[in-house]
């Protein structure tokens, strides 16, 4: 008679996960230190304009500051190559599945990086406003974006990435009256759910108050 085992009902694993990732995290942000590297990871839905807003910081900074870019996506380098025509040197994570980048990741990443040529690392995150919220990467800070073009109701409808951020970048304000949206109400929801937010309203496509998001990435 083979002998009989108990089979737990249930097996907590994601505290687990999470637990490593936290670990791996603290050991990719000494990592950058180290090297005196300021690092920023920036998570956000789907075509808000994270790959827009980068590509606008390169841009402008490239030539004073060694920038790079981590780009994270399910799949393709499209990104990567957007970036990258902006001046800055980029790498592309593919993550296949995985709807966020975590801190295995970005360690197997600058693990191969020229970290002594390089002054201010930018991690684009995997589209998505839910997933991030459970792997923080390593870096001093996050900046989160939304955009007009979700919908007025996207800051209530994701509260998670809107607690654990300094900042939210309210993005293509030039589309308030397309979408009809309540400008107001998006950041009076921020402040309810984080009292201490900073929330800028821009657009890229305008240039509007694009000015009051440069110190973010300390350029
Ligand atoms: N009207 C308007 N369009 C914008 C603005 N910023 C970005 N876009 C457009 O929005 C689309 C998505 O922008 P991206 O920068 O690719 O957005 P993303 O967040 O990187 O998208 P994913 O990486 O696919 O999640 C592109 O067609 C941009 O040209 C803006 O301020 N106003
Ligand atoms: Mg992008």
């Amino acid at each position: 008679m083979p002998e009989e085992r108990e089979i737990p009902r249930i097996i907590e694993m994601n505290e687990d996960l999470t637990r490593d990732n936290e670990e791996l995290a603290e050991r990719n942000h000494k990592k950058l230190k180290k090297h005196n590297i300021k690092s920023i990871d920036v998570v956000g839905s789907i075509g808000s304009g994270k790959t827009s807003i980068i590509s606008m910081i390169a841009e402008k900074f490239h030539t004073d500051k060694k920038i790079y870019v981590i780009c994270g996506d399910i799949t393709t380098r499209i990104d990567a190559d957007r970036i990258e025509a902006h001046g800055a040197k980029t790498i592309q994570i593919n993550t296949g599945r995985e709807c966020a980048l975590n801190a295995y990741h970005i360690d197997k990443v600058i693990n191969s990086l020229p970290l002594p040529d390089i002054e201010l690392l930018i991690i684009e995150n995997v589209g998505n406003l839910i997933c991030p919220s459970d792997f923080i990467l390593g870096v001093d800070k996050r900046i989160v974006i939304m955009s007009v073009s979700e919908g007025d109701h996207v800051v209530i409808k994701h509260p998670l990435l809107v607690k654990m951020s300094e900042t939210l970048i309210i993005n293509k304000i030039d589309l308030v009256d397309a979408m009809d949206a309540d400008l107001d109400r998006m950041i009076k929801d921020a402040k309810s759910i984080n009292p201490n937010i900073n929330v800028i309203p821009i657009s890229v496509k305008t240039g509007e108050n694009v000015e009051k998001i440069l110190e973010l990435f300390d350029v």
